[in-house]
């Protein structure tokens, strides 16, 4: 059996369920290979603790990238999320170009801000430095927040599909192949992804459960890409990882204590034999 290996390059928050604690398991899960390339290291993630210690990574990046040089270490897909300063998008730019297979995916979740507002300690350089980044990407994963900054339009709580289509067209023509966005409603009881690509749009729809959470971008494009190396169309992928993310929010509902992220853990079998169903033999 051939396996697939895709680098992702995000932070560790030791605790706090999101970025490399859920890609790990997930990805694993989905039966791919998975090597970090660890961005910064936090105490805990920066939605709704009180503090958090961080240690910016970005200088280890060139010898670590130097040393896979010489081992000739290469991937089947790159999949970067949470990144730790404006220079570390100039190094993970140069690993995405130079340490792929043939057709390695670039799979790019622009994590920087969510609810109309950029996460704290970001500021508008860095979204400059994402759009080169994007401008790379066969796939991109915006929540509607990213994808207002990126494109530079109004960040709207409630809009219609023509909002959606034109921010989509404005992705688009920063570069990005594939737009997958997440968290799109157009009512109080749904929600669901847009899938962009080549001028065509297709929606999944879900239910919405109220409460959004922490972890969710990352949770989602983890299974989005596992399942994609598995050979899963874009469509399947998109709406596996929707249903795994809201199989995920419902375990967690009415614990109150569980604020942080959601309980993703017990939906894990359910995604290892979902996607030996939809995969495509290799
Ligand atoms: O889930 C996105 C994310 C990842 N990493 C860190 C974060 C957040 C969201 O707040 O703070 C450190």
């Amino acid at each position: 059996m051939q396996t697939k290996r895709i680098l992702t390059i995000q932070d560790i928050s030791c605790v706090g369920q999101c970025s490399l604690t859920v890609a790990l398991p997930v990805i694993s899960a989905c039966g791919v290979e998975v090597g970090v390339l660890p961005s910064a290291l936090l105490s805990n993630h920066t939605a709704g603790y009180s503090g958090w210690t961080f240690r910016d990574l970005t200088d280890d990046i060139p010898e670590i990238s130097a040393r896979w040089k010489k081992e000739n270490v290469k991937f089947d897909a790159f999949y970067t999320g949470y990144l730790g300063s404006t220079k570390q998008i100039d190094y993970v730019r140069d690993i995405i170009n130079t340490d792929g297979n043939p057709g390695a995916l670039k799979i790019i979740d622009p994590a920087m801000a969510d609810n109309g507002r950029l996460y704290p300690g970001f500021e508008a350089e860095f979204v400059d430095s994402m759009k080169t980044l994007v401008a790379e990407a066969d796939f991109i994963l915006p929540n509607i927040t990213e994808a207002a900054l990126l494109t530079g339009t109004e960040y709207k709580e409630v809009y219609d599909e023509a909002y959606v289509v034109d921010v989509c067209k404005k992705l688009s023509a920063l570069g990005a192949k594939v737009i997958v966005l997440t968290g799109i409603g157009y009512d109080s009881e749904s929600s669901g992804v847009v899938i962009y690509e080549q001028g065509k749009l297709n929606y999944y729809r879900h239910k919405k459960i109220q409460g959004g959470r922490n972890g969710t971008g990352d949770i989602y494009a983890s299974v989005f890409v596992g399942a994609l190396m598995r050979g899963i169309s874009t469509y399947d992928a998109a709406r596996l990882a929707a249903d795994f993310v809201v199989k995920a929010i419902e375990n967690t509902l009415g614990d109150e204590d569980h604020w942080y992220g959601v309980k993703f853990e017990p939906a894990i079998p359910w995604l290892a034999t979902t996607i030996e169903k939809l995969a495509t033999p290799n």
